[in-house]
């Protein structure tokens, strides 16, 4: 079952793969109202159920861990380097844990960030426009997830850094104004 909780912001290089947990804890509804909505699937039954519901056609299957990578030790560092860089997407989408497990990181109203830790079973939604970033945990270092996409998998990620604004983003950004 999923926990949620504001990080630490004790983050680095070395070490974003641990807890960060600051000890407070964030309700589901409070994460309900940065748009970010949590289920509890089952069944692919059930998945199937809420991707029609939503209108989403495509989806794929990643799974993340050293051996992914062959064991080269480089491409996998890289690839959780740029997970962990703060990003948005154009659309709205869903991830699905079925294995191992996952924090996505989410920027509240305030540019707080909250860590969600996944495991299997647990399902986010997340709005199209919000910043977050994601990373495995340092205790099984594996994650197996379905992406599921609305079109085509759109899989530009769009950096804070960058200073790119979109009509997405300043959609999403709206809709959370405080
Ligand atoms: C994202 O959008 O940042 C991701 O999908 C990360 C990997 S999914 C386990
Ligand atoms: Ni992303």
């Amino acid at each position: 079952m999923v926990e949620v909780y504001y990080h630490d912001n004790k983050d680095t290089a070395e070490n974003f793969t641990e807890a960060h947990n600051s000890g407070e804890s964030i309700s589901l509804d409070k994460l309900g109202s940065i748009g970010v909505i949590y289920k509890n699937i089952t069944s692919i039954d059930e998945l199937n159920k809420l991707a029609s519901q939503r209108d989403y056609k495509n989806r794929d299957v990643v799974n993340l861990d050293l051996a992914a990578f062959n064991n080269d030790i480089d491409a996998y560092n890289a690839k959780m380097k740029q997970f962990y860089k703060e990003h948005y997407h154009e659309d709205e989408e869903i991830r699905y844990i079925t294995a191992g497990e996952g924090y996505f990181d989410v920027r509240d109203k305030n540019d707080r960030w909250i860590r969600t830790k996944l495991v299997a079973n647990d399902l986010l939604i997340l709005p199209a426009g919000i910043y977050h970033r994601f990373t495995l945990t340092d205790d099984l270092k594996q994650v197996t997830a379905i992406r599921l996409f609305k079109d085509e998998p759109k899989w530009e990620a769009i950096n804070r850094d960058s200073g790119i604004t979109s009509a997405a983003r300043e959609e999403y950004a709206s809709s959370i104004a405080v």
